[in-house]
């Protein structure tokens, strides 16, 4: 056999790393551990394309790496197997989603193990399994029995708080609870209902149920996180949002904002990720200010940052939703502002936040007293301010705020400078540390100042108080879905109560329909007597789609345990993740709650480690090349893309699979849908020349590129180096196969090397040269370098220095091949598994250990100097590299070369420049 044949190879050694179960990892508490993960995929019935591998090829090289290196690496995968899209199939079809999921599982595998993956599948994970979504649920339980105490900063058990109820009420709690939670006695408590301690601590607990302003899709029939809604519309499917207040189940993630904030400085993750979780979290420092109600017992309290600007306050506004509108609006304003309220509602908060050229509102007859300068100014409605930051109602201040200058100039409200300079509103913060004047007692201090002399006066005056803000929500818990986990939870007498752990996991029911019922009640209503203990009913939301993912990583640590969430000294072992690899979409939802589940279970002491994931790796995406086709306007006929101005044509995409270096396979393109059958061409150059454009990667535009083509063409080697080979790991990049086929004749090359010109199989014994040892070390040592900075791609050119060099020198040495593949292994593993079975080694090459450079091999051992004599060079002379200065000029000085241009003078001088030139003047 001469040439290297991928279709026989690389099955083969999938099927002996499956049956020799390779990848198995034990929990080896011995040996220093290394945890590799990348974000688990949704199998989605469209399967993989090359996209998705990319992240899964870096991690895939740098646990085989780390492996060779002697660590025992946890490298897993699984599946995120709860999703809208197969529930959206089952309400169509019928078909249980279950069974649509095991397929497209099935197929997700199939893809990935044609890559050449080191995963243990002993250890997957899918979220949907009972076995699996019995420990989400136990984690909702623990998240239930637990609330924040602020004190020390961690969660605490809930019996402790309610010992503390006992002994002494709420006053001496400080705690991560409801904004509206009274306070009691000791003899309040004791004397509470059952019902109503329960509403009480539901106040306080981590997981909770309530009334809540919620993002409602009716298209999907159910509820969406901020991070799942885009201007708008529904991030999948695109349909419209609405706020609606529903009762739903809470997290109270919030009680975790500073924790997920300090400790984001220990993390070795980019700084744009750190920023964007920052904002999200979105602490601010600012004060209450109370403004009275003229003429009415109500007071109103604004949150602010700047109260130095309270002397420019012209207006206060309320969010369309305050609970008190109806009240504060006079008669004469009321059908304007019901008008408004109604419009505003269906608004989403993120399209009312990103507006800020259109500013609307409406007047409610009402006015409010300025709490410092006794002023009274109107009160308005507007849907730029939001119910659920601050306290939803804002002090309109238009000479330092671009917003409130619109407003104010749109509704011709007061404008009064309290900053020096402020005039010119076309960028107010730059004005923010200016010199106040109208301000009273504020005048000529600065604006930083101001604020902390407005807020000591707010305080001393009892009309205002200092507090700190998050953007930050609790996150909505619930889904009025069926395929997601079934809350443990039943109610009696409307209160829920949890299930007996003895009872997890609480399965999905089975149910006639994927769809609400008629009451609008979620699928779950359907079960017929679902009923816990047969007598009390179940809730009825499911979990969202980021419960399962918010604690995966933990469970392949030990996968099969089914007395535990985790052996306590297995999570201690693999600890944090030591490599996350995964994209930047999951930035604010998936990172932040598996942050937060994390440090809670760190704070119950079911693991030691608060953080999930110590280094986080954001892939690029690969994007699609998209080719076009340019039809003739009212005619079956294509014209190629050099000839195309010459008629009126439009652009139509077509297959990229039919087309190679932008040249259409015409046959192919005939076939490819009946209607162009007979069409006609009109080529260049005998060539259709199609145009081409980089863009997602997508179905719709026909540029989607299946990786099992790629690699039943050029096989997955070729494939993962390629991938590698496109560019640095984080960048964005097309995908385009014209650099394929350099990549697949590499590979042959390092075959060629292991055989001669006959294609025997053919390797020497005899020792190195220099020149070959050199060669090989120079690339193990980039090869070392570049995969512990992730820098494959630069890998990929020195592995292809190296065997030409090798090839160049004829070199077949057991002695240099063997050390090549260990490190071309992590790259490409089939094809240095089978050249290292050919070597005679009886074990797998995963099993090798990275070989080590030696510096002195890199070392050049001797230097050729000029040798100038007044300035004009008259020899090269050859010395040691290590060779003193003094030694030099002696042998220079002694050479017959140098002697003959010397005329038997003595030199007045020689400078030795080591490893440079040696200088003679005479
Ligand atoms: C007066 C003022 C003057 C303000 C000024 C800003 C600049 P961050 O940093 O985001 O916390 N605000 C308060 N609650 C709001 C709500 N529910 N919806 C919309 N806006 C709200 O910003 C806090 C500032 O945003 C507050 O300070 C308030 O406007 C506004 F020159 O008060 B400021």
């Amino acid at each position: 056999m001469s040439e290297y044949n991928h279709k026989a190879t690389e099955p083969k050694w999938q099927e002996y790393w499956r049956e020799n179960n390779i990848y198995r990892v034990e929990n080896d508490t011995t040996k220093p551990k290394y945890y590799v993960l990348d974000m688990f995929p949704y199998p989605s019935g469209a399967g993989l394309h090359v996209g998705h591998p990319l992240g899964y090829i870096a991690s895939d090289i740098v646990s085989r790496y780390k492996t060779l290196c002697g660590f025992n690496v946890l490298h897993p995968m699984g599946f995120d197997a709860f999703g809208l899209p197969a529930e959206q199939y089952a309400i169509e079809t019928g078909q249980h989603p279950e069974i649509t999921t095991k397929k497209n599982i099935e197929t997700f595998k199939g893809q990935l193990s044609k890559i050449g993956f080191s995963y243990d599948w002993e250890r997957e994970v899918k979220t949907a399994d009972p076995s699996f979504y019995k420990w989400t649920q136990w984690i909702f339980m623990q998240l239930f029995n637990a609330w924040y105490c602020n004190e020390s900063e961690k969660a605490r058990k809930i019996e402790e708080l309610i010992a503390i109820f006992e002994k002494s009420g709420n006053s001496n709690v400080n705690a991560a609870c409801d904004d509206d939670t009274p306070s009691f006695t000791a003899e309040e408590w004791k004397n509470f209902s059952e019902s109503e301690k329960a509403k009480t601590l539901l106040k306080y607990r981590l997981t909770y149920l309530s009334e809540a302003l919620v993002n409602w899709c009716p298209a999907l029939g159910t509820v969406l996180a901020n991070d799942e809604i885009k201007d708008g519309f529904s991030e999948r499917g695109g349909h419209p949002v609405e706020r609606k207040k529903m009762k739903q189940w809470m997290m109270r993630i919030t009680a975790y904002a500073d924790r997920l904030l300090a400790n984001l400085d220990n993390l070795d993750w980019s700084d744009p990720m750190k920023e964007m979780q920052r904002n999200w979290i979105g602490k601010s420092f600012g004060c209450e200010l109370d403004f009275n109600v003229v003429d009415k017992d109500i007071t109103l309290t604004a949150f602010t940052t700047r109260s130095d600007t309270i002397f420019g306050v012209s207006y206060v506004v309320l969010a369309p939703e305050h609970e008190l509108i109806d009240e504060l609006t006079t008669e004469e304003q009321k059908t304007a502002v019901e008008e408004y309220v109604n419009a505003a509602k269906n608004r989403s908060e993120r399209d009312r936040m990103s507006d800020v050229k259109t500013v609307s509102g409406v007047f409610t007859g009402s006015y409010v007293t300025n709490p410092i300068s006794g002023e009274k100014v109107q009160l308005w409605v507007s849907d730029y301010v939001l119910a659920g930051y601050g306290t939803g109602v804002v002090m309109g201040v238009p000479s330092s705020d671009d917003r409130d200058f619109r407003f104010a100039t749109k509704f011709n409200l007061p404008i009064v400078l309290v900053i020096e300079g402020t005039e010119d509103m076309e960028d107010p913060t730059e004005k923010k540390h200016g010199k106040m004047i109208n301000s009273g007692f504020l005048n000529g201090m600065d604006s930083k100042d101001a604020i902390k002399a407005a807020n000591a006066k707010a305080e001393e005056l009892g009309v205002g108080k200092a507090k700190v803000n998050y953007k930050m929500r609790d996150a909505v818990f619930s889904r009025q879905r069926y395929w997601g986990e079934p809350v443990p939870v039943y109610f009696k007498e409307d209160i829920p109560y949890l299930i007996d752990e003895a009872d997890l996991p609480l399965e999905l029911p089975a149910v006639d329909e994927y769809k609400p019922t008629e009451t609008g009640e979620p699928p779950l209503g359907r079960a017929t007597n679902w009923k816990y203990k047969g007598e009390y009913p179940y809730e009825l939301t499911t979990m969202p789609g980021w419960a399962g993912s918010s604690w995966y990583f933990l469970r392949y640590m030990d996968a099969h345990n089914d007395k535990e969430l985790v052996n306590k000294e297995i999570a201690d072992y693999w600890n944090s993740v030591d490599l996350y690899i995964g994209g930047t979409e999951h930035a604010t939802g998936h990172l932040l709650y598996s942050r937060f589940w994390n440090n809670f279970l760190a704070d119950m002491e079911f693991i030691s480690h608060q953080e999930p994931f110590q280094k986080l790796v954001n892939q690029g995406m690969i994007q699609g090349r998209s080719n076009f086709v340019f039809k003739v306007a009212g005619e079956n006929k294509f014209v190629s893309k050099g000839l195309k101005s010459q008629y009126e044509t439009s652009e139509l995409h077509t297959d990229v699979n039919i087309v190679k270096n932008d040249v259409l396979d015409i046959e192919a393109f005939k076939n490819w849908r009946p209607e162009y059958k007979d069409a006609e061409f009109v080529l260049e150059d005998g060539k259709y020349i199609c145009g081409h454009m980089v863009e997602k990667m997508s179905k719709r535009w026909y540029n989607v590129v299946n990786p099992d083509d790629v690699i039943e063409k050029y096989g997955a080697d070729t494939m993962r180096l390629y991938e590698m080979f496109l560019g640095p790991l984080e960048a964005s990049k097309p995908w385009n196969t014209d650099g394929i086929e350099g990549v697949s004749k590499f590979l042959r090359k390092v075959w060629n090397l292991f055989h001669n010109a006959k294609g025997e199989f053919q390797v020497s014994d005899g020792k190195p040269s220099k020149d070959e040892l050199k060669a090989l070390h120079l690339t193990i040592k980039k090869v070392a370098y570049d995969i512990e900075n992730l820098s494959f791609n630069t890998s990929i050119p020195a592995f292809m220095v190296c065997a030409n060099e090798l090839s160049k020198l004829k070199c077949n040495k057991e002695a240099i091949l063997k050390d090549y593949l260990i490190i071309l292994s992590p790259f490409a593993p089939h094809i240095a598994e089978e050249l290292w079975a050919k070597l005679g080694n009886t074990t797998s090459i995963t099993k090798a250990k990275f070989p080590q450079h030696n510096e002195e091999y890199l070392k050049e051992d001797a230097c050729l100097y000029p040798i100038s004599i007044n300035g004009k060079v008259r020899a090269k002379l050859e010395f040691p590299m290590d060779m003193g200065k003094d030694e030099i000029e002696k042998e220079v000085l002694a050479s017959e070369a140098i002697a003959k241009w010397m005329d038997g003078k003595q030199p007045k001088k020689v400078i030795v420049v080591p490893k440079r030139i040696v200088n003679i003047v005479l």
